[in-house]
């Protein structure tokens, strides 16, 4: 086979590398994960900023793909050995020692790319990360992540947390459509990462600190808690379950069956069983 034509091969794993990511955002399961209920978009309102910002360094990442790649292929194609009838190379090699106005071009490009993204994500990252932006609410919840699971600690009907009525419950995370909710987070042992995917939402639980995390959702229906931080052999098994009530009332419904249930099972322990 003639040695030119690799470079063929090396442009055909870069078109199909294209061809992927034009592809993606059309599948469901390729693309950021969104629910299929509403496929195309984040659930949460802090979620549709971060996919914006994921499209704009795609974008950025993409075109300097296709400009190195397209370099690579001609590259590959022209400056091939091509030999005489002697079986010699027909040119020599040239050599040169550096070029500073290439060194001072490819360092000043990505650099002036970082600093603009830096700049750009600015505004999103204050919104979800700052504690003086979190929504002025009492928090839903207590979530302490250990290994390996999540422990819920919802106030009970005094509103309040770490009182004898609190419902604690284990991987189930419950809350209201369209209402900014505030957690607490907190962790038991090692390092883990509250992670909810369809809410673009991403925060490490550490020891010995308590970091309030607030997340929104324009979606009632189920989604997926997970741990994003390796924390160990059971790493896996902390997979939660999200539900987005449709309404307060429902949330308060669903809450009052629980703190019901955690009644009776505490009533069996304490009587053996006998209470029923
Ligand atoms: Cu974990």
């Amino acid at each position: 086979m003639v040695v030119r034509n690799w470079s063929f091969l090396f442009a055909l794993v870069a078109v199909l590398s294209v061809a992927a990511f034009l592809y993606a955002p059309f599948s469901p399961d390729w693309w950021l994960p969104n629910p299929h209920s509403a496929p195309g978009h984040s659930v949460s309102s802090m979620g549709r900023e971060i996919d914006l910002l994921f499209i704009v360094i795609l974008l950025i990442t993409g075109l300097v793909f296709i400009g190195t790649q397209v370099a690579l292929v001609w590259e590959a194609f022209t400056f091939v050995d091509q030999l005489d009838e002697q079986g010699k190379p027909k040119r020599a090699a040239s050599y040169f020692h550096g070029d500073n106005r290439l060194e001072i071009v490819w360092t000043l490009v990505p650099a002036v790319i970082l600093v603009f993204i830096t700049i750009y994500q600015f505004g999103t990252w204050a919104r979800i990360k700052y504690p003086s932006r979190n929504p002025k609410v009492p928090p839903l919840a207590e979530i302490t992540a250990r290994q390996f699971q999540w422990v819920m600690r919802y106030p009970g009907p005094d509103g309040r947390l770490h009182s004898p009525d609190d419902l604690i419950l284990i991987n189930d995370l419950h809350f209201v459509k369209n209402q900014p909710t505030l957690i607490h987070l907190k962790s038991s042992d090692v390092i883990h990462s509250f992670f909810l995917p369809q809410f673009r939402l991403k925060q490490d639980a550490v020891p010995g600190l308590t970091i309030p995390v607030w997340f929104d959702s324009d979606t009632a229906g189920s989604f997926e808690l997970a741990c994003a931080e390796l924390c160990g052999w059971g790493h896996y098994k902390m997979r939660g379950n999200v539900t987005v009530h449709e309404t307060e009332a429902e949330f308060a419904k669903w809450t009052s069956e629980r703190i019901g249930e955690q009644n009776r099972d505490q009533l069996d322990l304490a009587t053996d069983g006998e209470a029923r």
